[in-house]
């Protein structure tokens, strides 16, 4: 079996299946960035006329964004009666993280989302995603809400709102409350029916300000992460448990999903981290071990959802017997595939397989040791998306790099590399939408230097720096060129 892991270095060669712009279908392509777009309500107000300076225009109404996920930047770890979760569990326990580096603190979002909200609109923002802590709003994951949880979330969205910033929010970004954990975590089917509940109650307290849902925030990250590597919580390296644990966390996507439909608005869709994977060579076996590593690694998370099956190579590459297989039970695939309005994507790095099925690099890495820097993957996996799945409406909710930023004496931040993989990554980006792809909006990851999981504070991913003994907030020279692109809707 081919496992794929994200910290394996990587490597060389041709897209497994050639991107064919011809065939991407380009006018439904561009009604979807049409009639999706332009969500911000003073959309006009950041835009100027001026011909962007490399001429890379996005259609109108495209909508620019940052991202942010609540562990890894909120801290009050404690405050209003949040609960525990699996990160704080993890990150606790020593030699799980860099230097020992938690979330109690983070970035202190929980007490400063003001000042961060005036950092977005100055930045001319038009979407914000984020996520929603469940512990915040159920401390142990069951049972009646936490209003002053879900208060914060409210202040949240009312503050975007009155800066013309459209919310974005994912219910789940890895924060399982450590009650559910304990009680089983994602192995246990009826966490699907507890993530149901809770996002129940997220609809019922937001649905009226939240106008797009993300489910799962990356479910391949918890299931390879979590649950093969064990370098990210619960710290599991149980390769049975893990496919189980993708089938659960699709099955709550799906719970969701429809938990929406029947509170009636807004629309919603899973947020799934897809990586190229190309043949190393060009030998037979180069391709049979992309195109495996292609089911494990993208269409174990969109075929369930998008086509309602499993892709038939991954299932007999884990055998009839797995757990996964055994785990699937009658109407479960109807309800994965419960239709959505979006798909949320969010490309990072490429893979490169040789004929033994082993990945090699290609590329130059970042800070990061696992990501590649490879803008035409950007292209490709947008196209592919497009062209194997149909015109359902895109959106790119993370996309970016850690660079290790310093403060420099004038207090400026120069992250002069950060700008040029934007730049690189966005004229990819453009190439799709000229290419038809139905792509409403682009968001960097991250609005601000946070809490970058077991790498802890040292990889810095933000627009925004972050002066942790202060708290203080400077914009960084990507910040200031990011509000340009926004401003003049391309670059
Ligand atoms: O920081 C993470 C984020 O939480 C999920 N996607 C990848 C980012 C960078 O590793």
């Amino acid at each position: 079996m081919s496992m794929p892991t994200r910290r394996q270095p990587h490597g060389a060669a041709l897209p497994a299946t050639a991107p064919d712009a011809a065939g991407t279908g380009s006018d439904a392509g561009t009604a979807g960035v049409e009639a999706g777009g332009g969500n911000r309500s003073d959309d006009t107000a950041s835009r100027t006329d001026e011909t962007p300076a490399g001429g890379l225009r996005f259609p109108p109404g495209f909508v620019w964004g940052a991202a942010t996920s609540a562990y890894q930047i909120e801290g009050a770890a404690k405050d209003d009666g949040r609960g525990e979760s699996v990160w704080d569990t993890f990150s606790h326990t020593p030699g799980r993280t860099r230097n020992g580096d938690t979330g109690d603190v983070a970035a202190d979002h929980y007490h400063r989302y003001a000042e961060d909200l005036d950092l977005m609109r100055d930045l001319g923002l038009g979407s914000y995603r984020f996520s929603i802590s469940w512990p915040r709003v159920q401390a142990d994951g069951t049972g009646a809400p936490n209003q002053r949880g879900l208060d914060f979330y409210r202040r949240l969205v009312d503050g975007l709102h009155e800066r013309g910033i459209t919310p974005m929010a994912t219910l789940f970004h890895w924060d399982l409350p450590q009650s559910l954990q304990d009680a089983g975590g994602w192995e246990s089917r009826d966490v699907a029916h507890r993530f149901a509940d809770y996002a129940d109650i997220v609809f019922r307290a937001l649905g009226d300000r939240v106008p797009v849902w993300l489910t799962i925030n990356e479910p391949k990250t918890v299931v390879q992460n979590g649950y093969l590597e064990g370098h990210h919580a619960p710290g599991r390296q149980d390769p049975a448990a893990a496919y189980l644990v993708a089938h659960h966390l699709h099955l709550a996507h799906g719970l969701a999903v429809a938990a929406l439909r029947a509170t009636g608005s807004g629309r919603i869709g899973p947020a799934l981290n897809l990586h190229p994977c190309y043949p190393a060579d060009d030998s037979p076996e180069a391709a049979r071990a992309a195109r495996l590593y292609d089911g494990y690694e993208n269409r174990l998370y969109l075929d369930p959802i998008l086509t309602g099956r499993y892709p038939q190579d991954v299932l007999d590459d884990l055998g009839p017997d797995s757990r996964l297989a055994r785990g699937i039970h009658d109407g479960d695939l109807a309800t994965i595939s419960t239709p959505v309005d979006l798909l949320a994507v969010q490309y990072y790095t490429p893979y490169y397989l040789t004929g033994d099925g082993r990945t090699t690099p290609r590329w130059p890495t970042s800070q990061a040791p696992w990501q590649q820097i490879y803008p035409d993957g950007m292209y490709d996996v947008l196209t592919r998306v497009t062209r194997d799945y149909g015109p359902v409406p895109l959106t790119v909710t993370e996309n970016g790099l850690p660079s290790p930023d310093t403060l420099g004496p004038d207090g400026t931040v120069d992250d002069s590399g950060r700008i040029t993989f934007l730049r690189d990554h966005l004229a990819a980006v453009h190439r799709a939408v000229a290419d038809g792809v139905p792509l409403e909006s682009y968001h960097v990851w991250s609005l601000l230097d946070n809490f970058e999981w077991d790498a802890g504070y040292e990889q810095r991913w933000g627009l925004v720096y972050v002066d942790y003994p202060t708290q203080r907030r400077v914009p960084k020279r990507s910040a200031h060129w990011y509000r340009q692109v926004i401003a003049a809707n391309g670059l």
